[in-house]
C-alpha cells in the first residue's frame, strides 16, 4: 500500500503513538494523532510530536472515522475497542505501529516474543549483535518504538525486536529473518479471551516467514513445541533439559548449537552472568536466534560475557541492616513472579498485587515453598491474591494502600539475613504508568532507607 497523499491517524499518545506520528510527518504523510482520554493537553502532544500535527481527543464519530485512509495502533489499545472497530468496519486498513515502522525500514530483523524472558533475550541478543556489526536498533515492548529508529536504519542493519501480543495484534507483512516463541503461559486474558488465543495471536509473529527463514521455538515447552508443525519457517528448537539433534541446547555446563551435524560449543556457565534455570532458557534462545542471524559463534560468546541483565528483573537494589532489596516489578504476570521467588535464597519479605489482568494466582503461592515470611499486599487484586492464598493455606497476609507502605511494612519486620522481594505477578496499570515507573519508584524508596 502507497501511504504518498494519504491521511493517517496514529491512535495513542503513549511513546508508541508519538512515534509513529513523527515517522508519518517525517515521511510527509498527513497524520492525525488521536486518544480516547480527553482530558489530555494538545499543546502537550503535538510539543512531543516535535511537527504539527492535528490532534483529536475524545470520542470519535463515524463521520470523522471516513475521513481517514488508515489508522496506524497502538499496542496499548485492543483492536476491539468500539473505535478501532469503527474503522474495521468500515473497510479502513488497521496497522500496528510495528507493521508501520517494518513498511519504512532497511536491514534485518531479529523478533522475540513468548509470555516470560523476552526482555533479556532481546537485551542479550542486542549486545551479542552489537559484538559483530555497528548499526544495531534494540527495540519495541523493551521500551523503544520500533518506529523511533525506522529511518535510521540501513541494509546493513540488525534490528532486534522484542514484541508483544498486543503488537502481532494487526501486523500484515512484517515478517523477521529470525523469529522466537520462548514460551506460553496464560496472561493478558482480559485482552485476549483465552490462552489459546494468546497463543495464535504471538505466533503470527512467524506467519509471514519462509522456509529460508527461522523460528526459534522452546522444545521443553509443549504449546512453542507444536507450534514447529504450524509455521513455515526452518524452527531452530532450544532446550535446557534434553541433547537434541538439531537445535541449541545445554549440556552439563556447556551451551551448544547442533545444526546439520555439525556440533559447536558457544559458551560455558563460567561465561554467563546471569542465574537460574529461566535465564539459561534466555541464554540458548537468544544464541539460536544470533547464531540463525548470522553472527559469529566469537561475537556471541563476546556479547553473553558482557551482558549483565536488564533492570527490574530480579535487580538485586541494595543491602540494609542485612536485608537484601530486589526489585523485580517486570515480574508482570504469574509465571514471571514464580522466577522471581524461586530465585531467592532468604527468607523474604514479597511485595505483590497490581492490575488485574484475570491471571489465576495458585501456582505462585504453591511456588512459595517455605520461603514468604509475609506478602505484602496492594491494588486492584490484592483482595482475590489474599483469598488463593489463604485457600492455600497461606495467612501471613498484610494489605497496604501503596508501594511506600509496603517497602515501610517490610523495612519494619524484615530481620538480618531476609530479603525484600517486590515482585507483584499483575501488571502496573492503574497505580503506575508502567512497571518501570513501579520499579524505579520502589529502588527510591529502598534508597530513601539507607
Ligand atoms: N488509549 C485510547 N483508547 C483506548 C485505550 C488506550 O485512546 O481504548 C490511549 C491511552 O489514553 C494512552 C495510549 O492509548 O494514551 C496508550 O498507549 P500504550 O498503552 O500503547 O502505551 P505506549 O506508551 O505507547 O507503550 C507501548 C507498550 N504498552 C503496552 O503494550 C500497554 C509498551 O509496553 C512498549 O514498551 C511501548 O509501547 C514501546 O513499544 C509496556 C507493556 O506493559 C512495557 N507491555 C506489555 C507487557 O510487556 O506485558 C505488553
Amino acid at each position: 500500500m502507497e501511504l504518498k497523499g494519504k491521511r493517517v491517524m496514529s491512535a495513542g499518545t503513549g511513546i508508541s503513538g508519538i512515534g509513529a506520528a513523527k515517522l508519518l510527518t517525517d515521511c510527509g504523510i498527513e497524520t492525525v494523532l488521536y486518544d480516547g482520554n480527553d482530558q489530555l493537553n494538545k499543546e502537550d502532544i503535538i510539543q512531543k510530536v516535535g511537527a504539527p500535527v492535528e490532534v483529536i481527543l475524545g470520542e470519535l464519530t463515524d463521520e470523522m472515522v471516513r475521513e481517514f485512509d488508515m489508522m496506524v495502533l497502538s499496542p496499548g489499545i485492543s483492536v476491539n475497542a468500539p473505535f478501532v472497530q469503527k474503522f474495521v468496519k468500515a473497510g479502513i486498513p488497521v496497522w500496528s505501529e510495528i507493521e508501520l515502522a517494518y513498511y519504512f525500514s532497511k536491514g534485518e530483523i531479529a523478533a522475540i516474543t513468548g509470555t516470560n524472558g523476552k526482555t533479556t533475550t532481546t537485551a542479550l541478543a542486542g549486545e551479542i549483535a552489537s559484538c559483530q556489526s555497528d548499526s544495531v536498533f534494540v527495540v519495541g515492548n523493551i521500551g523503544i518504538p520500533y518506529t523511533n529508529v525506522a529511518l535510521d536504519t540501513t541494509e546493513d542493519s540488525l534490528i532486534v525486536a522484542e514484541i508483544s501480543s498486543f503488537q502481532l495484534e494487526t501486523i500484515h507483512d512484517f515478517c523477521p529473518k529470525v523469529s522466537a516463541v520462548l514460551n506460553i503461559t496464560p496472561d493478558h486474558l482480559d485482552r485476549h479471551g483465552t490462552v489459546e488465543c494468546y497463543a495464535e495471536t504471538k505466533l503470527k509473529i512467524a506467519m509471514n516467514q519462509t522456509k529460508d527463514q527461522f523460528c526459534v521455538l522452546n522444545y521443553d515447552d509443549p504449546t512453542t513445541r507444536a507450534m514447529a508443525e504450524k509455521i513455515s519457517a526452518t524452527p531452530v528448537f532450544f532446550s535446557r533439559k534434553e541433547i537434541l539433534d538439531q537445535g541449541v541446547y545445554l549440556d552439563k555446563d556447556q551451551f551448544v548449537v547442533s545444526w546439520n551435524g555439525e556440533k559447536k560449543v558457544i559458551c560455558t556457565m563460567d561465561d554467563i552472568n546471569l542465574l537460574g534455570g529461566h535465564n539459561h532458557e534466555n541464554i540458548l534462545a537468544a544464541i539460536g536466534v544470533t547464531y540463525f542471524m548470522g553472527i559469529k559463534p566469537e561475537a556471541i560468546l563476546e556479547g553473553i560475557r558482557k551482558f549483565k541483565g536488564v533492570a527490574h528483573r530480579i535487580e538485586f537494589v541494595d543491602e540494609i541492616n542485612g536485608v537484601a532489596y530486589y526489585n523485580d516489578s517486570k515480574g508482570t504476570n504469574p509465571d514471571a513472579a514464580i522466577k522471581g521467588i524461586q530465585a531467592m535464597n532468604r527468607p523474604t519479605y514479597l511485595i505483590g498485587g497490581g492490575y488485574d489482568k484475570q491471571s489465576a494466582y495458585d501456582e505462585w503461592i504453591e511456588a512459595f515453598d517455605g520461603k514468604v515470611k509475609e506478602l505484602i499486599l496492594l491494588g486492584q487484586t490484592a483482595e482475590k491474591i489474599a483469598k488463593t492464598a489463604r485457600e492455600h493455606g497461606f495467612d501471613h497476609i498484610v494489605m497496604v494502600e501503596s508501594l511506600e507502605e509496603a517497602v515501610d511494612y517490610a523495612a519494619r519486620h524484615a530481620e538480618n539475613g531476609d530479603a525484600v522481594l517486590l515482585s507483584p505477578a499483575c501488571a502496573s496499570w492503574g497505580m503506575f504508568k508502567n512497571y518501570e515507573v513501579r520499579g524505579d519508584q520502589f529502588k527510591e524508596f529502598v534508597h530513601k532507607l539507607a
